[in-house]
């Protein structure tokens, strides 16, 4: 996912790469600096191998020539902090999850139910992802095998999957860079149904039912992204982009949510800072950071839901609320974005009102919220007439609902408003969700 929004920090491979080039600018002259940054200057560069540390990869030499330096007298913040954010175990945090926050575990739901009952709440389905031809299928063995060559998106770089696979088998990067590739259907020529089908290889749990934005045809924004990556990798606290709903299915490892809900009366998840506008945030820079400092707070404040998505199961995003993700094991998934019917008003209200933090448009498409409405008015105009009308109650008063959130009032709806991931252009550094 690129971020045209740019709301959250850059993060993962700008650290690495300012540490490895100060790593390498320490130890080797300027010259050769240069002649380096000319021949690392492109994407991937020729002969790019992995040596198991940003600088052995940058010298071209076996990672057994790496130095090991004592650092066991030495006392710096700035050199210990980056150290023990990328040592300290982090599935710790993972455990002994408080009963109150437990996130719900189900079998499957029916449209009637997630329609009438769960919109607005995140939940995992243990089943539905079991029968999608691609969960038996995929192991990071049989993907290198048939995709070993195929570049994918890691944040700002496109690699071959089989150097992706180098680096995410042997590194110790503070944020591991996070394969993120919007395009992967296409470029693994699979093939997603919207109901089950025998020649596809996965299609959305049917609980969801059918996607509005769905009417925007070639038009919609980025909506689903292969992801890929080593344990201690994940996702930095966000909303998902225009106010989407989305569902994140694990093929292989496990993933540790911690989730919160967002309103104009609430304040975001302890530990990020959103400007007045809120189109800005602010937030440790590493998932190791923020847990640090910021998880035990968080287990205590109203409204954290956290779980653990095992292989195999599914997990839904509500639209709004804030998540971070932390993965537990190398993980594989796929992740979709949707709007379901019951958050068009929530999606037509960040559509007109944050303009600013739209993403993951084309640029032939000026004003997403105009076409929306079009698109809505030709093929269902009570929909949109609903969509109005919530827009209209939303704008009046999203404030102190906390209390029907909290007790899961289902006309609730988490503000979509507010800084989200921007989906932005390939050409981008992009960031993670
Ligand atoms: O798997 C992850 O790291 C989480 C991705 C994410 O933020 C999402 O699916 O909305
Ligand atoms: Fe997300």
């Amino acid at each position: 996912m690129s971020r045209s929004a740019r709301l959250h920090q850059k993060r993962g491979v700008m650290a690495s790469f300012i540490r490895g080039v100060s790593e390498v600018l320490s130890s080797i002259n300027v010259a050769q600096a240069q002649q380096h940054a000319e021949q690392y200057g492109r994407s991937p560069p020729s002969q790019f191998a992995w040596q198991g540390t940003w600088r052995s990869t940058y010298l071209k030499q076996a990672s057994n020539l790496e130095p090991r330096v004592d650092c066991f007298n030495l006392f710096a913040d700035v050199l210990h902090r980056p150290f023990f954010c990328a040592h300290v175990p982090l599935s710790p945090f993972a455990a002994g999850i408080p009963r109150q926050n437990e996130i719900a575990r189900l079998a499957d739901l029916s449209p009637g139910a997630f329609n009438a009952l769960w919109v607005n709440k995140p939940f995992i389905l243990t089943e539905p992802v079991k029968q999608w031809p691609v969960y038996s299928a995929w192991s990071t063995e049989d993907l290198l095998e048939k995709y070993g060559d195929v570049c994918f998106r890691a944040e700002s770089v496109d690699w071959p999957l089989k150097t992706y696979v180098d680096y995410m088998s042997n590194t110790h990067d503070e944020s591991p860079l996070y394969l993120f590739d919007r395009a992967f259907a296409e470029k693994m020529g699979l093939k997603a149904s919207v109901r089950p089908q025998t020649d596809a290889d996965y299609w959305p749990p049917a609980c969801f039912g059918s996607d509005l934005f769905n009417v925007l045809g070639e038009q919609r924004p980025d909506h689903r992204w292969l992801i890929v990556g080593p344990e201690r990798s994940g996702s930095t606290f966000h909303k998902d982009p225009n106010a989407t709903s989305a569902w994140n299915a694990v093929l292989k490892g496990r993933k540790y949510w911690i989730m919160f809900p967002s309103s104009a009366s609430l304040p975001p998840p302890p530990g990020v800072y959103v400007s007045e506008d809120q189109s800005e945030v602010t937030s440790p820079l590493s998932i190791a950071e923020w847990l640090l400092g910021f998880h035990a707070d968080a287990r205590q404040t109203a409204g954290c839901i956290e779980g653990i998505c095992e292989e195999g199961e599914v997990l839904h995003v509500p639209s709004g609320w804030y998540h971070l993700v932390l993965n537990l094991e190398p993980s594989i998934a796929i992740t979709q974005n949707f709007v379901p019917r019951r958050r068009v008003g929530a999606v037509l209200q960040f559509l007109r009102d944050q303009k600013q933090s739209i993403s993951g448009f084309r640029d032939d498409v000026p004003d997403p919220y105009a076409l929306f409405v079009e698109r809505l008015r030709v093929s269902d105009p009570e929909l949109l007439q609903e969509g109005m009308q919530e827009l209209d109650k939303l704008g009046k008063g999203g404030k102190g609902r906390w209390e029907e959130l909290r007790n899961g009032a289902e006309d609730e709806a988490a503000e979509g408003a507010g800084f989200a991931f921007g989906f932005g252009s390939d050409d981008e550094d992009a960031d993670v969700p």
